[in-house]
């Protein structure tokens, strides 16, 4: 029985029958092992119709480890939470003076009912939200055995038949229909053969309660087992244990140890044996626990991504599988496999001499493998942020491994295996590649560190082997550490290891999980109709989340953390699509995103200063000092040496960092922000532009010698994209100047120089112009060459493609994105009808934002094949680029095409709006994302849309004028 042999984060089970053999039974082995279970970190809730004194008299059970305990009693009712000092009443469910009449009055009517039918009945107790009702007054039944429930059942089947009742699902059904004669409006009726009982809870409660209480610490599905004795039918009625089985539950592993005459409902595994079974369930449990045996995962379809697992796609799954936390990041190499040269673990912001991100040491690697056994796999899941391997059968090599979201120095591992697949070596080795690398174990901590020039990304960590010669278990906990303030990286590793060591791999992985499970609540996403592209977006905001820090500075490189294409280098794609999703799902890492921008400013104006301007002028792509880090060469596809001219002209990067700082006020409310921490990067970038623009004999202001974001155009004048840009720049800054009554005449030249700026406006063709020239270019499209996604640079050479009107990704479609304001009203439809038969999507950065235009031109279905391109573009390895690191940008822009193109989100003057337009495919989309402080759930149907918030806050729905909306929220028609 496979999935018994799991280990459980949490254990849910029925007391009388399951647990214990009766009310009367010594409990004591079973407090033992209950007791032992908390100790090791496991979530135990005991379910019992009875009252809490009658349980806990019995089981006596007094837990103090990390694990708690719950009763949940009085049939769903109550809910106790038990410590050292014994049981604390958490939840309870409080009938109101009315609804307390009324289940009185529905158990005489019952009662009456029964008796007009021929049928003695009494009602024979009444307690908290339920009244019992005897249905058997004979005295051998005053209190059956649970093995005597077959004989019991026959019995009251003869007296149901004596008064022409069917059988006891007849005697619910009366139950039902006279509790809501009576005004009970959802009557919970339930029966233990012998009474039936009319009550406002039942044990389906109690599992909820629980399942919910899990799920908030990342523990769902088959990390709970649920076991109970009568989960088959008994007496014509489903078993009284059945109502454990809540939706809420549907993924758990459920085993009954009952006799089940009636057999146990598809899905149940029947173990048998009673309470003597049950403690050898939890017997299992506890020696998994004490072997440090490698904890599961919940493989829910619609949260773990398998990785590819042919050799060819080593490198892809790799970065797949990595793991991130915002300060560190992991790629999935293998446990066994050799160096690779490709950076495994790096830390945000430490880069080489080489100017990419140096790789630190691995300690996930063990000694080469003799045997892979066939069909094993490796997961990601993302609700809980870990890597897990097994094969089928469990047999051959399974780990599990995860870089702390809870602390974030932090890194664990468990593997277990044959010999022949695992042998644990030592607990760090060189990453590879020609790298400097040192080891220095101290005592029973291992330490090692890679050094470039001054920065060393170090690690120190600890194994335990256990297990036997024949499957070896090996447990590893790490630490990084980095050289800072003068302290060697391998010794601010060790610093920071007794804690992570005295925590222990189960607490931590519980906070893990726990952490994971917070960020989720802000940031869910359910695509309803579509569990691809659901997959896909919840992999997308698993690794938005991942990206940032919550604190300090955050330098989101273009693959973030996941590999080495673009050395770690920090572009465009952070401000303008990693950070407005963050600022939505992770506030606080946006804010340490434009921490990274603030504190590059000094680079910035001195590079503005250098070319004898005013003001701060961003590189296109920055590291560590934020100088220009934008290589001059590179490789083309050839192998043939192209000159980079990006780093020269993509000056449109200065308006974006200040858009996006200008974005993280507006949508988070942090005004202050703008006036204090991040108010020069507005009124800076907004001064080197007023320096940087050219008054032409046409009395008109031009930016000359300008790259927009289509880079196959290289040197344009007057890019409409980077105009519009800086004419928005120059106004922000106006206006802060003005707010603050600072330098008012600077801020008038500003404005004036923004209404001098030409934007290439073409009124007669209703369509903006990209750039100086463009309409004259050759007007190929890509249907009559190939079909995108392509870089038709590489297929038609860069020259034929920038004498033609072909664009790598959108350039005036952008400002329809990011500036609605600025560009003309009613332009988007006819700009994207023009630009995107002519967008070859050669950029990762294009088919979302495409997807997301195109869903607010009305076009949802159009909208929906280049939103699935994006969202499968890692997943799928669409460009053949995914070994070098995740697509950041893609990422950020798959979240902005579900908010802003298919939910319709936008902030207009501080008021949040939503306008769904969703494709067919789709029956709901739902996001969770904090506006202004507020935290919502929006979730678009078809005809109305669903909105939870927790404080009052102002809603637009389909353009209409705002309405006030109070917690919990409400359904507002479309
Ligand atoms: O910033 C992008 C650019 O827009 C297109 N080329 C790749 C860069 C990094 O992702």
């Amino acid at each position: 029985m496979v999935a018994l042999d799991a280990t459980f984060e949490a254990l849910l089970f029925d007391w009388d029958g399951t647990a214990v053999p009766d009310r009367q039974a010594d409990a004591s082995q079973l407090r033992g092992r209950v007791e032992a279970l908390c100790a090791a970190g496991v979530h135990v809730f005991v379910v019992s119709g009875t009252h809490m004194e009658n349980v806990d008299r019995q089981l006596r059970a007094r837990p103090a480890g990390r694990g708690r305990l719950h009763l949940c009693c009085n049939r769903g009712s109550e809910v106790f939470e038990v410590s050292a000092a014994g049981p604390a009443l958490v939840h309870r469910r409080q009938a109101t003076v009315g609804e307390d009449r009324a289940l009185t009055v529905a158990a005489a009517r019952t009662v009456a009912a029964l008796r007009a039918r021929g049928l003695e009945a009494a009602v024979v107790s009444q307690r908290l939200n339920r009244r019992k009702i005897d249905l058997i007054p004979v005295p051998q039944w005053a209190d059956p055995k649970k093995a005597d429930i077959g004989l019991l059942a026959g019995a009251v089947a003869d007296r149901l038949a004596g008064a022409g009742i069917a059988d006891l699902a007849e005697v619910v059904a009366i139950a039902a229909a006279e509790a809501r004669q009576a005004g009970v409006t959802d009557p919970h009726i339930t029966s233990d053969v012998k009474h039936i009982e009319v009550g406002l809870t039942d044990k389906a409660d109690s599992a909820t309660f629980a399942a919910h209480w899990l799920g908030a610490r990342g523990i769902t599905g088959q990390l709970v087992l649920v076991a109970g004795d009568e989960l088959g039918p008994v007496g014509g009625l489903p078993g009284s244990d059945s109502f454990m089985l809540v939706p809420a539950l549907a993924r758990a592993v459920v085993v009954s140890v009952g006799v089940e005459p009636g057999g146990v409902p598809d899905g149940v595994l029947h173990h048998g044996g009673g309470p003597a079974g049950f403690l050898e369930l939890l017997d299992r449990q506890l020696a998994r626990r004490r072997d440090r045996r490698v904890p599961h995962i919940d493989p829910d379809p619609a949260w773990v991504v398998p990785l590819p697992h042919r050799r060819a796609q080593e490198r892809v799954a790799e970065t797949l599988g990595a793991l991130t936390n915002g300060q560190a990041g992991m790629r999935a190499v293998r446990e066994e496999a050799g160096a690779g040269g490709v950076p495994y673990l790096v830390v945000s912001g430490v880069y080489d001499a080489g100017g990419g991100l140096l790789g630190g040491p691995r300690w996930t690697g063990t000694e080469p493998a003799r045997s892979r056994r066939a069909g094993e796999r490796r997961w990601v899941d993302l609700r809980t942020g870990v890597l897990f391997r097994s094969d089928e059968g469990g047999e051959g090599l399974r780990s599990l491994r995860f870089v702390s979201a809870a602390a974030p120095r932090a890194m664990a591992m468990r593997a277990e295996g044959p010999a022949g697949a695992l042998a644990p070596g030592a607990a760090l080795r060189s990453p590879g590649g020609d790298v400097d690398f040192a080891r220095e174990p101290r005592g029973e901590v291992d330490r090692a560190r890679t050094r470039s020039g001054e920065a060393e990304v170090a690690v120190a960590a600890r194994q335990w082997v256990g297990g036997s010669p024949e499957r070896p278990v090996l447990e590893r906990l790490a630490v990084w550490g980095t050289a800072r303030d003068g302290i060697p990286g391998m010794d601010d590793a060790e610093a920071a290891f007794s804690e992570v060591q005295g925590a222990g791999f189960d607490a931590l992985l519980a906070a893990h999980r726990s952490a994971w499970a917070r960020r989720w609540a802000g940031a869910a996403v359910t695509v309803e109709g579509d569990p691809d592209s659901q997959l896909a977006a919840r992999f997308a905001v698993f690794h938005l989340l991942g990206a940032a820090a919550g604190s300090d500075e955050s330098a989101v490189g273009a693959r973030g953390l996941t590999g080495e294409a673009y050395a770690g280098h920090v572009f465009w794609d952070a401000d303008v699509f990693v950070l407005p999703a963050l600022a939505a799902i992770w506030p606080q890492g946006a804010r340490a995103m434009l921490e990274y921008r603030i504190r590059r400013l000094p680079a910035a104006r001195a590079e503005a200063a250098r070319r004898g301007l005013r003001g701060a002028r961003f590189p296109w792509e920055s590291a560590a000092e934020g100088t220009d880090v934008t290589p001059r060469m590179a490789n083309g596809p050839q192998g043939q040496l192209v000159a980079i001219a990006t780093g020269v002209r993509e000056e449109h990067i200065v308006a974006d960092v200040a858009w996006a700082a200008a974005r993280y006020a507006a949508w988070t409310g942090d005004g202050a922000f703008l006036t204090g921490a991040g108010r020069d990067l507005v009124v800076d970038t907004a001064r080197y532009w007023a320096a940087r623009i050219r008054i032409g004999p046409d009395g008109r202001g031009h930016l000359y010698g300008v790259m927009g974001p289509d880079e196959y155009h290289q040197a344009v004048d007057d890019n409409a994209y980077t105009n519009v840009m800086a004419r928005w720049n120059l106004r922000a800054g106006a206006e802060l100047l003005e707010q603050t009554g600072d330098a008012q005449d600077e801020a008038g030249t500003w404005r004036r120089l923004a209404d001098l700026l030409v934007d290439g406006w073409d009124g007669a063709r209703g369509v903006y112009e990209q750039f100086a020239g463009y309409f004259d270019l050759d007007p190929l499209i890509m249907r009559e060459i190939a079909s995108p996604p392509v870089p038709a640079d590489v297929l038609l050479g860069p020259a034929r493609v920038a004498r033609s009107q072909l664009i790598k990704q959108p350039d005036v479609c952008m400002l329809h994105h990011m500036v609605p304001g600025e560009v003309e009203p009613g332009s988007l439809a006819r700009c994207l009808d023009f630009y995107e038969p002519r967008n070859a999507h050669g950029s990762s950065l294009s088919p979302a934002i495409s997807a997301s235009l195109l869903a607010r031109a009305g076009q949802p279905e159009r909208a929906l094949a280049l939103f699935r391109l994006a969202s499968r573009l890692d997943l799928d390895d669409v460009t053949g680029t995914t070994a070098g690191g995740l697509h950041m940008a893609t990422l950020g822009g798959v979240w902005q095409a579900l908010a802003y193109g298919f939910l319709g989100l936008h902030a207009d003057g501080g008021v949040l709006g939503v306008d769904p337009c969703l494709p067919a495919a789709w029956s709901a989309l739902g996001l969770r994302f904090s506006f202004r402080g507020v935290a919502l759930e929006v979730r678009a149907e078809n005809t109305h849309v669903v909105v939870g918030c927790d404080r009052p806050l102002a809603l637009s729905v389909g353009g209409r004028p705002p309405e006030a909306l109070a917690p919990p929220g409400g359904v507002i028609e479309l």
